[in-house]
């Protein structure tokens, strides 16, 4: 363990400047484990780290952007999220307002636009030149809206997350090239916990799709009394486990961080061998671990007295 107050989060790349600003904020300002998670995922969804987070990224099969995003508090176990959120651009802090000020666990959809536009969040385009462009690739290579496949098989090649694909040239190498979702986890000096995710989801997905990443105990999942879980990948696949919640409740009976995240992700890759999927898991004292399948998963964490944010990288079980 690096010591406390600490930040910890799926990847490293763009993604540190999330640890960064996340583990600063608890040191020098001494700020909440869930402000630091929030700013954290703030921080990814301004820099739209590597297209994957924020705005801009993932455009669906009409080409628009839908972000995903969910925020827990690990003493009180409540839990705030967003699901399928249309035009509102900082969707950590539209999940943190329904923690606040709700009892609610998750808004979906039009009528989470509707709840953080009357909170005060300003509705914006999510779409740009580069997720226009990529959508209108996806559509000139051919690809058809993934409905159309489910109705007739024959109808062509799917470019969407929907139809499987060989895993090397398939999802493995589609994630390999660009890194996915933010799930964060704090620990403040007080020893207090909170986990987050903020994603924009699966390219070319059939509007309306939600993932893991606002799903507790599946994008990430927290408790105080034992550690912390953040989740990354294959999200569609990944949400039938609710890996976080298990790699929590291995800890809990006494496994390591790094025994807890692999057997959270054999489960998965027993039914699913191709699953592409990645698990950061920290216990309360600060120690981490990782694992993932079908790609190298990488994380960041920094804590203590770190002077800079380390990345770890896991090979595939
Ligand atoms: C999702 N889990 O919506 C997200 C995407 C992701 O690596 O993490 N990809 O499925």
């Amino acid at each position: 363990s690096p010591g406390f107050p600490m930040a910890i989060n799926t990847w490293g790349g763009p993604f540190t400047a999330a640890t960064d600003a996340a583990f600063l904020a608890l040191a020098r300002n001494n700020v909440s484990a869930l402000d630091a998670v929030e700013l954290g995922c703030t921080t990814c969804e301004r820099n739209q780290c590597d297209g994957s987070v924020g705005f801009g990224g993932s455009p669906d099969e009409n080409c628009e952007t839908t972000l995903d995003a969910m925020i827990m508090d690990g003493r009180s176990m409540k839990s705030g999220a967003v699901a399928g959120l249309r035009r509102v651009k900082n969707a950590i802090a539209v999940a943190r307002h329904v923690l606040d000020h709700t009892t609610h666990t998750l808004l979906a959809g039009d009528l989470a636009t509707e709840f953080a536009v009357q909170s005060g969040f300003p509705a914006e385009n999510l779409t740009t030149d580069a997720s226009a462009d990529r959508c209108r690739a996806w559509r000139d290579a051919g690809c058809q809206p993934n409905y159309r496949v489910a109705v007739s098989p024959d109808a062509g090649t799917s470019c969407g997350p929907y139809t499987p694909l060989p895993v090397r040239d398939g999802l493995a190498a589609r994630h390999q090239a660009s890194h996915d979702t933010i799930s964060i986890m704090t620990i403040a000096r007080d020893g207090s916990m909170a986990a987050g995710t903020t994603t924009n989801g699966a390219s070319h997905k059939v509007p309306g799709r939600v993932g893991d990443g606002p799903i507790t105990g599946s994008g990430s999942y927290v408790d105080s009394d034992v550690g912390a879980c953040g989740a990354t990948g294959d999200g569609d696949i990944m949400m039938r486990f609710l890996p976080c919640y298990q790699a929590v409740e291995n800890m809990r009976r006494g496994m390591d961080p790094t025994a807890a995240a692999e057997d959270a992700v054999r489960r998965m890759v027993a039914k699913y061998p191709q699953v592409a999927s990645g698990l950061v898991v920290v216990n309360n004292k600060g120690e981490h671990g990782g694992a993932g399948s079908g790609w190298t998963f990488t994380y960041a964490y920094r804590g203590g007295c770190m002077k800079e944010t380390r990345v770890v990288s896991v090979p595939p079980v």
